[in-house]
């Protein structure tokens, strides 16, 4: 028998009747659109799990230096359509599914989103994951297998819900649970110096202790043979756990008390904001970081008999400072559990880790309580001391007893409620590298954020431009235009080499490829309106000119700005003769994204923005001029539909305040054209596709302390302040409910300054409908995004950590015969 399962129409429609009647147990003859999905999800599998088999082997026999990227967020979307594409067998799926009856778009649908992350940061870590399989890199990622991803938001009245998202209640057929691959993870307990053959060592006794047990997601990349994998812990009870509550005769406590352990893997922290010093997500990262360092030790540990050589094998990147306890952990590991001695575990340590850093907020770094770290992890907060005290004595060494540069490069921050353990600063001492995500946010992490470590240790800082996978985000979610781009570019290469793109742009004012690619754009903006009928209720036109901000909902993004210049164009039709209404521009403003549970003001935002939809949309001087909706349950799986349907997408938020962001990537892309502000990766799509084929305003980074500092003198244009009048005076109802809103950009408040910017915003939204009257040098500008967006492949962004920072190579294992 030939080893590899085979992929003619035949054999996976047998294997999807079998998976029918043997894996789920139905009726062979008679089974519904989900249980379709679910078979065809475990045929897949099948060959997912063949090609992750042999790529592992492989790993091991070659055993190279691998990568490991911990995330406490995956954001990974639907898989379906994606392991179709990149095992390169849709066609045959698509065709022994028809003859069966099943059409294979539906059944794609009935798959639920993989939501285990927030917003950028987790959607980053899964593009990483598809380019370092497409890559061939030997790499894996560890995660968390929450039970609840991100939430589902619903929308009534204006008003966000959060219900939770029941993603594993029908199953996951995606993952390969593996319960003999599980560690042992403690908390609490204390540390007792015991005497090992004659050595005073550290123990960390008794406390609590549960299990982490792994889960397998096989990553394929497109068109190779490999397979990666996504490891993800679960919480479980561990067998040995509170034995002495079972002995003393409380059997059902005990049972319960086992039941609390689970729920360390249970629910996804909705925060991307604000640090928020909770017990459970302290527990979160060290039960991710446990099981993983255990993990790669054990794998390690089985070709090796020192640890001389585990720098050169192993490398580890910490998304954020999220993960950073494993610092502490491997240092943890080595010293108590291999006997290592202090100075040689931290001569490993230090070349095994780097960090990158995601945010420009100094109130979003995370800082945890010494007190809490001292009950939850008493031998890590030692061991953190020690670190601290030996960085403290080297900065003496060369600085003098400069007290103020301790103090403020300290891992351990003193205040008056106590002190707090700096998660950055351990970071900073702890890895070998560290990075920003953008071009202007790398120099803002030397020059505002971390001046004294870039002035210790400038060797550490790199920059890293985000990039997202051009596989799920294009070819994949816009098959049209992935047709058209391949038929002139020869061939579809250009899916693994993104700079190919730029040959686009010798047609960027052919006529008929003009022709082409707008028809393509009309379609996929039939299929949004279709989605915003279905979620909202509200028919649009498709042949407005569609604007979107899709994004989670934050005060320094500036959903707020977008708003108020939809009432100014509302008031501006309202005011317009109806031969002044002929010459507008109809469109069509989508916005969506979720608030933080605890974000007061972001879900006022939300509520302004159904408030003024609300009126607008129902006014009947208004018709097809203006339409505002708010698109509930923003998530991977919209974003795919929403994204290659958009002609104008907004990115403005205040100067100096988007890290990165990496949506305007996936619009570029797709040939939508950007409105935005010089922040973030903003200013390197202006580098690549030129401004002169973007909307670009408002201050720049510079600039923005100033105008910060003098906010209180300054005079906001009449325009801005009468819509501010407008909203209080109730022309959109709820005019007490949103006043704070009002307050918020008003009298000397303002601190995203966006009475700064409104005028200059405003003239980038004239321009934009001028432009859109012009379709051929619309259509041209449109070229020429997807045409210059080569750079923002996420394939080259992991070449780039490959080589600078991780020093990993390929490893492709030889084609199946
Ligand atoms: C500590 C906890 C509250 C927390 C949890 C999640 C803090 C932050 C986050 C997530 C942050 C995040 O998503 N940051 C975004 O990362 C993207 C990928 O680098 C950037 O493109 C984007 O600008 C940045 O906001």
């Amino acid at each position: 028998m030939d080893r590899y399962l085979r992929n003619d129409v035949m054999s996976v429609q047998e294997s999807i009747v079998n998976h029918v009647e043997y894996t789920m147990a139905r009726n062979r003859y008679q089974f519904d659109d989900f249980e379709a999905y679910n078979a065809a999800a475990f045929s897949v599998r099948d060959r997912l799990i063949e090609s992750w088999n042999d790529t592992q082997q492989y790993f091991r026999e070659k055993s190279p230096k691998r990568v490991y990227y911990m995330s406490m967020e995956f954001l990974m979307g639907r898989s379906l359509l994606n392991s179709l594409y990149n095992l390169d067998i849709k066609p045959q799926y698509t065709e022994a599914l028809r003859q069966l009856g099943y059409e294979l778009e539906t059944l794609v649908d009935k798959e639920r989103d993989a939501a285990l992350g927030n917003g950028g940061l987790g959607r980053l870590a899964s593009c990483f994951l598809d380019s370092m399989a497409t890559q061939d890199l030997p790499a894996w990622g560890y995660g968390i297998r929450y039970q609840y991803g991100m939430f589902r938001q619903t929308v009534n009245d204006g008003f966000q819900h959060e219900h939770p998202d029941y993603w594993l209640n029908f199953g996951n057929p995606w993952e390969i649970e593996r319960p003999y691959i599980s560690y042992p993870i403690k908390f609490y307990g204390g540390v007792e110096k015991q005497i090992i053959d004659g050595h005073e060592v550290n123990k960390w006794v008794g406390g609590e202790d549960i299990s982490a047990v792994a889960y397998d997601n096989p990553i394929p990349g497109w068109n190779t043979p490999t397979t990666i994998n996504l490891r993800l812990w679960s919480a479980k009870p561990s067998r040995e756990f509170d034995l002495e509550s079972f002995n003393t005769g409380d059997y059902v406590q005990a049972i319960l008390a086992k039941q609390r352990a689970e729920t360390i893997s249970s629910v996804l922290y909705p925060d991307d904001r604000t640090y928020q010093g909770k017990e459970l997500r302290l527990k979160q990262q060290y039960f991710m970081v446990s099981a993983t360092i255990q993990d790669i030790i054990r794998r390690y540990l089985v070709n090796h008999d020192s640890f001389d050589e585990f720098p050169n094998q192993v490398a580890v990147q910490l998304n954020d400072t999220h993960p950073s306890l494993a610092i502490p952990e491997l240092l943890r590991l080595l010293i108590d559990e291999h006997g290592l001695s202090d100075t040689k575990a931290w001569e490993i340590t230090s070349k095994v880790f780097s960090f990158t850093n995601h945010t420009v907020l100094v109130d979003a770094l995370e800082k945890w309580p010494v007190d809490l770290l001292e009950k939850v992890l008493p031998r890590h907060m030692q061991i953190i001391y020690e670190i601290n005290w030996k960085f403290i004595s080297d900065l003496s060494q060369k600085r003098g007893e400069d007290f103020a540069l301790f103090g403020r490069t300290s891992i351990i921050e003193e205040t008056t409620e106590g002190k707090l353990v700096r998660m950055a600063h351990l970071a900073m001492v702890g890895c070998h590298t560290v990075n920003g995500v953008a071009e202007v946010h790398s120099e803002l992490l030397k020059t505002r954020m971390f001046p004294d470590f870039y002035e210790l240790a400038p060797e550490k800082f790199q920059n890293k431009t985000n990039g997202v996978t051009q596989r799920r985000w294009l070819a994949f979610s816009n098959p049209a235009l992935r047709d058209l781009i391949s038929s002139k570019l020869g061939g579809d290469s250009w899916i693994r080499e993104l700079d190919m793109l730029h040959d686009l742009d010798k047609y960027a004012e052919d006529p008929e490829f003009q022709a082409q690619w707008r028809a393509i754009k009309l379609e996929n903006k039939k299929k949004l309106t279709k989605l915003i009928e279905e979620k909202t209720g509200t028919v649009v036109s498709p042949n407005a000119l569609f604007d979107i901000q899709v994004k989670r909902i934050h005060e320094y993004k500036r959903q707020l700005l977008n708003v108020f210049s939809v009432i100014h164009r509302y008031n501006k039709i309202k005011a317009a003769t109806p031969e002044e209404r002929k010459e507008m521009v109809p469109r069509v403003v989508v916005i969506g994204g979720k608030a933080a549970p605890g974000y007061d003001m972001a879900k006022r935002i939300i509520k302004l923005v159904c408030a003024v939809g609300e009126k607008v949309n129902n006014d009947p001087d208004v018709g097809d001029l203006l339409k505002l909706v708010f698109i509930p349950d923003y998530n991977v799986s919209s974003a795919e539909v929403i994204v290659p349907a958009a002609e104008l997408s907004q990115h403005i938020s205040t100067a100096g305040t988007e890290a990165s962001g990496t949506s305007n990537m996936k619009f570029a892309m797709n040939g939508c054209l950007i409105i935005g502000t010089m922040d973030g990766s903003n200013v390197e799509i202006a580098e690549e596709i030129g401004k002169r084929n973007m909307f670009i305003f408002g201050a720049n980074s510079a600039d923005v302390p100033i105008l910060r500092s003098e906010r209180a003198r300054f005079k906001p244009p009449p325009e801005f302040d009468g819509i501010v009048e407008q909203i209080r005076g109730g022309a959109f109802d709820w005019a007490d409910f949103l006043n704070p809103v009002c307050d918020a950009v008003h009298g000397g408040a303002d601190y995203y300054l966006l009475a700064n910017d409104f005028e200059d915003y405003i003239r980038a939204q004239d321009l934009v409908d001028e432009t859109y009257k012009d379709q051929a040098k619309w259509t041209t500008m449109s070229i020429k995004s997807t045409a210059g967006s080569g750079k923002f492949s996420s394939d080259r962004t992991i070449r780039e950590y490959a080589k600078d920072i991780w020093g990993i190579e390929p490893c492709r294992r030889p084609e199946p015969g």
